[in-house]
């Protein structure tokens, strides 16, 4: 096995990493900006060294300095987690050029996938379903009028080097597709240096369903089943379960092979994501492939009893995966809460600053991966998500009861952060129900918004009493007639009795 690695990364998943590299007697090396002198994957690794100032382009997208860390520091690879460098070929080459592992994809399978439009080609090459769309990039208006009458409106225009949503537009009618198409353009021009689009049929209200797929360098690929990441806002997940509440065992099989199909046109190796549109029939399309370690790997493992970066890391060291397809089991069921420093009450403004006071849930079914710590400050530097939560249960309904406890439990104070939002959308009849598509949080956050808003007016006033109790403490105690009654905190008071019970009880 490796020695030392050196994770290119920041946040959680740089300290999910580094807890794997411990687990496994690997040395590991941080690299952090000087924004994130204090964050907690600098205090969790054994080395860590400063890659430049806080911006990202000078820091954690600033391949050569990262490059001679690694060399510097003697690691023999890189584990670059997700986002950053995670997907850059150029990259990827540069680390094989240097005699340096790169803990991914080889560099052809990152460059091949990174292209929508090669990328759906080899997939259609190899019998995958795509969704229905031009086979080239739109060259002429016309052309694109034709395939519109074809398929019927609505359509989409997609940026071929785009991906989360970026480039894309919706068209409803052939008024304004000449728009589209420009403004598709331009937009792709100025975020990727790439002006190809094209056009696809318009899927209305999908789910987005994904398969966890891995590769090793003997020619083993497996799947380790689905995960259902509807629960979206603005191209930004929110919540995401394993299994999906809609998956049937004869979808699951159909879908499963599918996407090692797709993983072997491709030769994939190391870790990825075959990422699917499922209609209301049912029929699934492939979307795109994702060359990473995911967010919201935890739920996978938790349903499958893997560990996703152990398996990469031994992967990357060119062990063959040690097990196979039949003996992966999906077991029970999984939820991730991802965990932002926003303002669900002001849009989900981002509210960077000093958290005061950080404290996790825990007990049984309950996993957490976290960035934060009482006294961190959140920088502004880089994406809010400061944590995630994740539980399990044998059923779908145990898992969300271990939720909702494990979301009272928490407690960040000093900043604003998503789980008002989170606590609300885990009591939400669809939500409880599985009954949701991408559609769900558009329509269902005004409803959302009135529950969350009414709980944090709850919780501060209850907050204002708990601090008049800890005064009448201290000054009954000062005067000598009565001892203090032990901590006075805002949190026991919610873990024990939930929202309306502790209302009643003040
Ligand atoms: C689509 C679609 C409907 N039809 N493509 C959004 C991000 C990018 N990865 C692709 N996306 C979509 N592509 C067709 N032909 C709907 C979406 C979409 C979406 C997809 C997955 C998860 C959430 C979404 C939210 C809005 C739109």
């Amino acid at each position: 096995m490796f020695k030392k690695v050196l994770i290119a990364n920041r946040g959680e998943i740089a300290v999910r990493v580094i807890r794997a590299c411990r687990d496994l007697g690997i040395k590991s090396v941080a690299i952090y900006s000087e924004a994130d002198r204090n964050s907690l994957h600098v205090q969790l690794a054994d080395f860590a060294y400063c890659a430049g100032p806080a911006p990202s382009s000078e820091s954690y997208l600033n391949q050569r300095r990262i490059l001679d860390l690694a060399i510097a520091s003697g690691a023999e690879a890189i584990h670059p987690g997700y986002g950053f460098l995670s997907e850059n070929s150029k990259f990827a080459k540069e680390c094989e050029k240097s005699g340096i592992v790169f803990i991914g994809p080889r560099s052809d399978a990152l460059q091949l996938m990174g292209d929508k439009l090669t990328s759906r080609k080899t997939m259609m090459d190899n019998g995958v379903p795509v969704v229905p769309g031009t086979d080239k990039a739109i060259t002429s208006l016309d052309d694109a009028k034709k395939f519109a009458a074809q398929y019927g409106y609505p359509i989409l225009v997609k940026a071929s080097a785009g991906g989360g949503g970026k480039g894309m537009r919706l068209v409803e009618s052939e008024k304004s597709l000449a728009s589209a198409i420009e403004g598709a353009r331009r937009e792709s021009e100025k975020a990727f240096g790439n002006s190809d689009v094209y056009l696809e049929k318009y899927l209305e209200e999908p789910h987005h369903i994904e398969f966890q797929i891995f590769g090793d360098s003997h020619g083993n690929i497996v799947h380790l089943y689905e995960r259902e990441c509807s629960m979206q806002r603005r191209h930004q997940k929110v919540l995401e379960e394993s299994p999906s509440p809609i998956m049937t065992g004869e979808l699951r099989k159909k879908m499963g092979d599918v996407a090692v199909r797709a993983a072997k046109a491709v030769n994939y190796t190391n870790a990825g994501t075959i990422e699917f549109l499922v209609d209301k029939q049912r029929n699934f399309y492939f979307l795109e492939m994702n060359t990473r370690l995911q967010v919201e790997h935890p739920i996978t493992e938790l349903v499958t009893d893997i560990d996703i970066v152990k398996l990469q890391l031994a992967v990357a060291h060119g062990e063959a995966i040690p097990f196979s397809q039949s003996a992966i089991k999906q077991l029970g069921h999984a939820i991730e809460c991802r965990i932002y420093a926003e303002d669900p009450e002001n849009d989900f403004l981002p509210c960077p600053g000093l958290i005061k006071e950080f404290s996790l849930p825990s007990g049984p079914g309950i996993r957490n991966d976290e960035a934060a710590y009482s006294g961190y400050e959140v920088p502004i530097h880089y994406d809010p998500m400061i944590a995630k939560l994740s539980c399990w249960g044998e059923s779908r309904m145990a898992a969300i009861g271990t939720m909702q406890r494990a979301l009272n439990e928490y407690t960040i104070l000093g900043i604003k952060s998503s789980l008002p939002f989170h606590r609300a959308l885990v009591r939400h009849p669809k939500f409880l129900k599985g009954d949701y598509t991408t559609n769900f949080l558009n329509e269902a956050l005004p409803e959302l918004s009135s529950e969350f808003q009414a709980e944090i007016k709850d919780r501060d006033f209850e907050e204002a009493l708990l601090v008049a109790a800890g005064i009448e403490a201290f000054r009954k105690e000062a005067i000598g007639r009565e001892r203090p009654q032990g901590r006075v905190s805002a949190r026991r008071v919610w873990i024990q009795t939930g929202r309306q019970e502790s209302l009643r009880r003040l």
